[in-house]
C-alpha cells in the first residue's frame, strides 16, 4: 500500500494535467460528436453522464491506471470478504452484508453474518407490521400515529434522508419525526403537537452512550411518564436500536424491544441496518427491502464491473482528478428533486467524516489533499443563491446534478421547468459565454458602443466547469438505495486511492472530551481559569450573562 503520489500514474496525470490545462470543453464537444456516448453509462434505471468533465480519453485511461496501481480491486474484494479494513478500530466494514440480498455467506472472524442479518430483518418486519396495522398499542390502548427517532449523526441522517425521500410512499396514519440536537428546542418543538398516548420513540444509538441521544431519550421518557404516570408505559412507547444491550437495559428499555446491529456497521453506513427501522415503519418493510435491493444491485455493479464501466469507480476517480490535480477543495451535490432535500447533508457526513483524514493507513501523514468540503441543496433554489460563485467565482467547484425523469406528481409544467433548469445549468457551466458573445448580446439589446466593454466583461462566463449528471427514471425505494450506494462506493474508491481509513472518525473525539470538562465547570459559579484566555473569557461571560 504505497502513497498514491509515488505511483507512476500519478506523475503521468500531473504531466497530462499540464497538457490539457488549456483545452476548453466547448471545443472538445465540437471536435468529438461521440463525446456523450463515449463518456456516459446507461445502467439499470440510471444514466450517468460524465462527458462534461475536463477529460480526454487519455485522462480516463490514466485515472484507470491509477486505480489499478493503487490496488483498488483487491481492496474492494477485501471489504466484501469481511477483512478488517477499518484498521484503527480493527473492524470489518460490512454495510454491504446488510443488503446482501443474494445471501452469499460473508464471514467475520470465520462466522457467516448473514443469519444474524436476516434474523434482525425478520424482527423488523414483524414489529413494523404490528405498528402499522395498529396491533401494537400505546398505554391507553390506542394505535401508534407518530414515531420519533432519537439519534444523531449516523443514527439520524440516514433514516431522516430516506424517510424524506420516500414521503410519497408514506402514510398520514403514521408520521415519522427526527430529534437529534441536544438543544432542547429540537425535542420540545417535535413533541409539542404529539400525543404521548400514540407516540413511539425509537432511541437509535450504536454505542448507547452518545450524550445528545441519551439526554433527549431521558427527556422523552420523562415526557411520556409525565402523562402516563406508570413505568410500564415505557415498554409500549420505547424501542432501541443499538449494538449495546447492557446499556439499553440500563437506560430502562426492555431488551425485548431492542433491534440489534453490529460493530462492523459504521454509523454513517448504518441506514441499511435496524437503524433503518423508522424507514420501515414509515413506508413498510417491503419498501425497505426494495431499498436494500437497489443498494445490493450497486454493490454487485461495483464488485464485478470492469473499472471503465464502473460508475462509482469513475465518480471517485473524477473527484480525485479535480481534488488532487486542479486543487479543487469543494464539491457540490445538487439534487433537482425536492424529496432529496437532505441528500447533500447526508453525503456531507458520508464523505467528510470518511475521507477528512490526513494520516494514512500506515500511520503516516499524507502529502496530498484528501476529502473535499461537500455542500449543496436542492435545485433550483441554489441557482438563486450560491451558483454565482460556481459560474464566475475564482474557485473550481465540481458538481453533481441529480434528477428524476418522472416526478411523483404532475402539477402543471413544474417538472419540465425543473428538468429544463437541471439540464441548462451543466450546459452553462460547460460552455460559458465568451466576451464576444456577451458583446454581441449587449449590442443587440441597444447598448451604446462606448459603454459595452465593462458590462461585457462582467457578463463573460469562463465555462469549462466540470459536472456529472445523474438521471434516473423515478425516485423509488429501489432507485434511492442504488443512488446512496453509488456515493458510498465513490467514497470508498477515493479513500482507497488516498490510502486512508475511511471508516473511523477520530476527529470527532477531542471536542467531546473538552465538552465534558467544560460541562462540569458550568455547574458552578466559580470563574474558569484552566483554559486559554479565550475559552476562560467565554465561560465567564456565559456565567455572567446567564444570571441576568
Ligand atoms: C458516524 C459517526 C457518528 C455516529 C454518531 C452517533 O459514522 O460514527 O455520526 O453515528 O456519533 O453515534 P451513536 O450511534 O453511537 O449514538
Amino acid at each position: 500500500m504505497t502513497q498514491p503520489t509515488r505511483l507512476p500514474a500519478w506523475n503521468a496525470l500531473q504531466a497530462h494535467k499540464a497538457e490539457i490545462a488549456g483545452l476548453h470543453m466547448r471545443d472538445l464537444f465540437k471536435e468529438d460528436p461521440e463525446r456523450y456516448s463515449r463518456f456516459s453509462i446507461h445502467w439499470d434505471e440510471f444514466v450517468f453522464d460524465y462527458s462534461k468533465n475536463r477529460i480526454t480519453p487519455r485522462t480516463v485511461d490514466l485515472l484507470l491506471q491509477l486505480a489499478r496501481q493503487a490496488e483498488l480491486a483487491p481492496r474492494i474484494e477485501g471489504m466484501f470478504r469481511g477483512d478488517k479494513i477499518n484498521v484503527t478500530e480493527e473492524r470489518a466494514v460490512l454495510h454491504v452484508a446488510l443488503r446482501n440480498r443474494s445471501n452469499r455467506p460473508i464471514c467475520v472472524d470465520g462466522v457467516d453474518v448473514m443469519p444474524a442479518v436476516n434474523r434482525v430483518l425478520e424482527r423488523m418486519a414483524r414489529f413494523t407490521a404490528a405498528v402499522r396495522s395498529g396491533e401494537w398499542r400505546g398505554y391507553t390502548g390506542k394505535a401508534i400515529t407518530d414515531i420519533v427517532n432519537i439519534g444523531i449523526g449516523g443514527s439520524d441522517l440516514g433514516p431522516r434522508t430516506v424517510v424524506e425521500a420516500l414521503k410519497p410512499y408514506g402514510s398520514d396514519k403514521l408520521r415519522a419525526h427526527f430529534v437529534s440536537n441536544v438543544d432542547d428546542a429540537d425535542l420540545i418543538e417535535t413533541v409539542k403537537h404529539l400525543s404521548p398516548e400514540t407516540t413511539l420513540f425509537c432511541v437509535a444509538s450504536k454505542t448507547f452512550a452518545t450524550q445528545e441521544t441519551m439526554t433527549n431519550g431521558l427527556s422523552a421518557r420523562a415526557w411520556l411518564l409525565d402523562h402516563a404516570r406508570d413505568d410500564a408505559a415505557v415498554a409500549k412507547h420505547f424501542v432501541a436500536v443499538s449494538t449495546n444491550a447492557e446499556r439499553v437495559a440500563a437506560f430502562g428499555i426492555d431488551v425485548a424491544n431492542m433491534f440489534e446491529f453490529w460493530d462492523w456497521v459504521g454509523g454513517r453506513y448504518s441506514l441499511w441496518s435496524a437503524i433503518g427501522l423508522p424507514i420501515a415503519l414509515a413506508v413498510g418493510m417491503d419498501r425497505f427491502e426494495e431499498l436494500l435491493e437497489g443498494a445490493h444491485q450497486v454493490d454487485e455493479h461495483f464488485r464485478t464491473t470492469p473499472f471503465e464501466r464502473n460508475i462509482p469507480v469513475l465518480m471517485g476517480l473524477l473527484g480525485i482528478w479535480y481534488n488532487n490535480f486542479f486543487d479543487a477543495q469543494t464539491y457540490a451535490i445538487l439534487p433537482y428533486d425536492q424529496y432529496l432535500e437532505y441528500l447533500p447533508t447526508y453525503l456531507q457526513q458520508g464523505d467528510m467524516e470518511s475521507n477528512g483524514k490526513t494520516i494514512d493507513i500506515n500511520g503516516q501523514p499524507v502529502a496530498y489533499p484528501t476529502g473535499p468540503v461537500i455542500f449543496g441543496q436542492p435545485g433550483t433554489n441554489g441557482q438563486h443563491a450560491f451558483y454565482q460563485l460556481i459560474h464566475q467565482g475564482s474557485e473550481l467547484i465540481p458538481c453533481d446534478f441529480i434528477a428524476a425523469a418522472q416526478g411523483h406528481h404532475s402539477l402543471g409544467r413544474h417538472h419540465e421547468i425543473l428538468i429544463a433548469n437541471f439540464l441548462a445549468q451543466p450546459e452553462a457551466l460547460m460552455r460559458g459565454k465568451t466576451y464576444d458573445e456577451a458583446l454581441a448580446e449587449l449590442r443587440a439589446s441597444g447598448v451604446d458602443e462606448n459603454d459595452l466593454a465593462k458590462p461585457a466583461a462582467a457578463k463573460t462566463f469562463p465555462g469549462n466547469k466540470p459536472t456529472n449528471t445523474i438521471l434516473y427514471r423515478k425516485l423509488t425505494p429501489r432507485v434511492l438505495g442504488s443512488l446512496i450506494a453509488l456515493y458510498e462506493h465513490k467514497i470508498f474508491t477515493q479513500g482507497a486511492i488516498w490510502n486512508i481509513n475511511s471508516f473511523d472518525q477520530m476527529g470527532v473525539e477531542l471536542g467531546k472530551q473538552l465538552a465534558q470538562t467544560i460541562l462540569a465547570e458550568l455547574s458552578n459559579d466559580e470563574p474558569a481559569s484552566s483554559h486559554d484566555s479565550s475559552t476562560n473569557g467565554l465561560i465567564n461571560a456565559y456565567k455572567h450573562l446567564r444570571q441576568k
